[in-house]
């Protein structure tokens, strides 16, 4: 580990990646003054150098280099945004291998040697929207990581869903110009709720499957914390013996899996656009880093013609019953970045950066995608993308690829040619590391096709629906109503009833009768009533139930009681949430007793909403209680928490402002266990657990409601 990354990183979070990035990082503060780019001390960066008589203001002079640089390198701070996934965030951090027998599959070090600790760069993001679009729309998420391996990079390009849309890539333009807002009044943003979206869906049957996960509760995750990964192509592994099978990717957040209502992620896309973006950021700094295991499913090379569905569909799920979960790895992400636009936008990803030990196999979409990601970053940031800092392997390397816009790596030498008389940079035989093509035989006649088994589109997708509880059901049908809904052509919304109801008979009867479209008197094809594991969200509950970096906040007016808040806070705090206390003004609130000293509020009832936390808790306090009575935000504050199915802890005087505000007297608080007493000895009876579980159901009309 470099020095200089020490001093810049606590030694925790220094890595070699952040190390080998030390010389372009410059901190602002550690600077004495202002210069342009070509180090000239600056006086006046504010006036323009002019022709004056000192007192009337005259013609500008072309000849002042410091106004015009400053005014040039503002023009050109823009480049492309990505075509799709433009809105992201990332995080650095770190993957190490278990020590698990993924020997077996693959000779890649990174997955197979737990000595080593492989740098990572994560940058998750929205598909659809623009890059100044909102974080909690209903949308896919991207979940893109690069490994700074001993061997190169390797960049895991994926979602926060197993499957895509289409299976074949020469259909992603088409695909991506349907959801992405309409040509002729670039509308809607960060949205699939419009014609054209639903149109395509209505006319390729392939995006039965991958539109069931959409509309579910996966397409409003509560965190990028909170969510799967999946690499989602079918890609190959090879082991030492030569030995190749073919590979499913998956990422498991420690957290388990949640989801906002689709009543809270449409409020936040309003309240707080950045909630996904800063919830990040804020769970890194408070401590609570994200985690994530990397777990595998293999096929070998014998069995690819094995299953009932082709394994190289991306259509396609690999049910865990049949190809179980091999936990490999772990990743954690515990830095966030120093620069957006050097960092987060300048990433550049590219699904054919493989290392040794991982290639690829013949999945139509990977093929196509293999292509495409090197070309977009020509576009987006010149040829010599992978010398920028963000994007540049940790490992040596060098070839004889010269030149371009933008080069900034200085190659000595006076050969820039294979072969060489000097034989210099010669290639890497296999034995001494260098990238072996697994040997794979093909005949076949030229012709634009795909196989039999991709025809079949709908036995997954009821598979996914069947696997879902009651409530994820509902949600989804509301999901597909509402996006519906939003289409104004009967052509579209009426058409999409039949593809419903090519799924699941009632799925379709219910929207039908939502949107206005015509009910289906019988299914157009029978659910096979199968169900598979661990596609509900409810199967990824963490193991330990916790509040580890859960939002909550402490509601409070003059008057509350100090020792409970002390108390509240302390638990809170020990058990690694983020408490704020909300009050009627950003400032002091006293409590009730003479000679006490105030509480500060980090917000007003106003300043923010229930919708961006996970839990509320009201201390007592007559006087509090009643100003919480008497207050129309307040009010509101707790009842749609309610609303939300949110923890709502409430101590003494508070439950009966709870249960009026709720307007439901006698709830029971009795369920909530204790996790902390106050140090006057009463009870602190407040137990967040896993917000988004419910402890108690309440009426579906309320909870719908909101
Ligand atoms: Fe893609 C970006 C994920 C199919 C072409 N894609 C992009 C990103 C993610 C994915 C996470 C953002 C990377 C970042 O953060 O910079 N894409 C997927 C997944 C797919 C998929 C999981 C299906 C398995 N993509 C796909 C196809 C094509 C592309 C079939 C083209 C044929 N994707 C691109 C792109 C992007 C991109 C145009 C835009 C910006 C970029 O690459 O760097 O090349």
């Amino acid at each position: 580990m470099s020095s200089v990354a020490q001093k810049i990183l606590p030694n925790s979070l220094a890595n070699a990646k952040t190390a080998d990035m030390k010389n372009e990082l410059v901190d602002v503060k550690d600077q004495k003054g202002m210069t342009t780019d070509f180090g000239l001390p600056v006086s006046d960066p504010d006036r323009w150098l002019k022709v004056s008589n000192g007192e009337n203001i005259g013609p500008h002079l072309l000849e002042d280099p410091i106004a015009r640089e400053k005014i040039h390198r503002f023009d050109h701070e823009r480049i492309p945004e990505r075509v799709v996934h433009a809105r992201g965030s990332a995080a650095f951090g770190y993957f190490k291998a278990f020590n698990s027998d993924a020997e077996k599959y693959t000779s890649a070090g990174v997955l197979t040697d737990p000595s080593r600790t492989t740098p990572v760069f994560v940058r998750f993001s929205t598909v659809q929207g623009s890059r100044g679009s909102a974080d909690t729309v209903r949308d896919v998420r991207g979940f893109a990581t690069k490994f700074y391996t001993q061997e190169g990079n390797w960049d895991l390009v994926g979602n926060d869903i197993p499957i895509f849309f289409i299976q074949e890539a020469m259909k992603f333009p088409d695909f991506v110009h349907a959801v992405k807002p309409e040509p002729h009044n670039e509308v809607p943003t960060g949205q699939s709720a419009h014609n054209n979206f639903w149109d395509y869906f209505n006319l390729q049957s392939e995006t039965s499957h991958m539109v069931m996960w959409a509309m579910s509760d996966r397409g409003i995750p509560r965190s990028f914390r909170m969510m799967q990964g999946f690499g989602v192509n079918t890609f190959t592994l090879t082991n030492a013996a030569g030995e190749l099978f073919f590979v499913k990717f998956h990422w498991l957040p420690e957290l388990g899996v949640h989801s906002f209502t689709w009543d809270e992620a449409l409020k936040i896309c309003g309240q707080d656009p950045d909630f996904h973006r800063k919830d990040l950021n804020e769970a890194i700094e408070n401590g609570a880093p994200p985690k994530w295991t990397l777990a595998i499913q293999v096929i070998p090379e014998t069995q690819e013609h094995d299953f009932d569905f082709d394994i190289l569909d991306a259509t396609k799920i690999w049910p865990e019953e049949l190809v179980p979960l091999i936990p490999i790895g772990e990743m954690i992400l515990n830095k966030t970045v120093d620069e957006y636009f050097t960092q987060t936008e300048q990433v550049a990803f590219c699904t054919s950066h493989v290392v040794p030990g991982i290639g690829f196999s013949d999945d139509p979409l990977l093929q196509g995608r293999n292509l495409s990601y090197f070309d977009t970053q020509i576009s987006r940031l010149g040829i010599n993308w992978e010398e920028l800092p963000i994007n540049r392997p940790i490992c040596p390397y060098m070839n004889f690829n010269r030149d371009g816009k933008a080069r900034h790596r200085i190659t000595k030498g006076t050969v820039n040619y294979w072969p060489n008389r000097f034989e210099q940079i010669p290639p890497v035989a296999v034995e001494n590391g260098g990238y072996r093509q697994h040997p794979a035989k093909i005949a076949g006649v030229k012709e634009r096709m795909r196989g039999a088994k991709f025809q079949e589109h709908y036995s997954q997708a009821q598979l996914f629906y069947n696997s879902l509880a009651d409530h994820e059901k509902l949600h989804l049908i509301k999901a597909i109503s509402f996006e519906l809904s939003h289409c104004d052509d009967p052509l579209v919304y009426e058409n999409a009833i039949p593809r419903l109801n090519d799924i699941d008979h009632d799925m379709a009867v219910q929207v039908a009768k939502n949107v206005g479209g015509p009910a289906p008197s019988e299914p157009n094809r029978k659910n096979h009533g199968k169900k598979s594991k661990n596609l509900s969200q409810l199967d990824f509950m963490p193991k330990t139930p916790t509040i580890k970096s859960r939002r909550i906040a402490i509601l409070i007016a003059d008057g509350f009681d100090a020792a409970v808040v002390e108390a509240a806070k302390g638990a809170f705090l020990a058990a690694g949430a983020v408490p704020f206390v909300i009050g009627p003004r950003r400032g002091e609130i006293m409590p009730e007793g003479a000679g006490q000293k105030g509480v500060f509020a980090d917000h007003h009832f106003e300043g923010q909403r229930s919708t961006m936390f996970d839990a509320i808790f009201i201390p007592s306090g007559r006087a509090c209680a009643q100003t919480l009575a008497s207050n129309g935000r307040a009010i509101h504050w707790v009842l749609e928490a309610f609303g939300h199915l949110k923890a709502i802890g409430a101590v003494g005087e508070a439950v009966a402002f709870l249960e009026s505000a709720c307007r439901l007297p006698g709830i029971s608080f009795a369920q909530f266990e204790t996790v902390g007493s106050a140090p006057s000895g009463g009870a602190i009876t407040v137990d967040f657990g896993v917000v988004t579980a419910p402890k108690f159901s309440a009426p579906s009309s309320i909870s719908e409601g909101w």
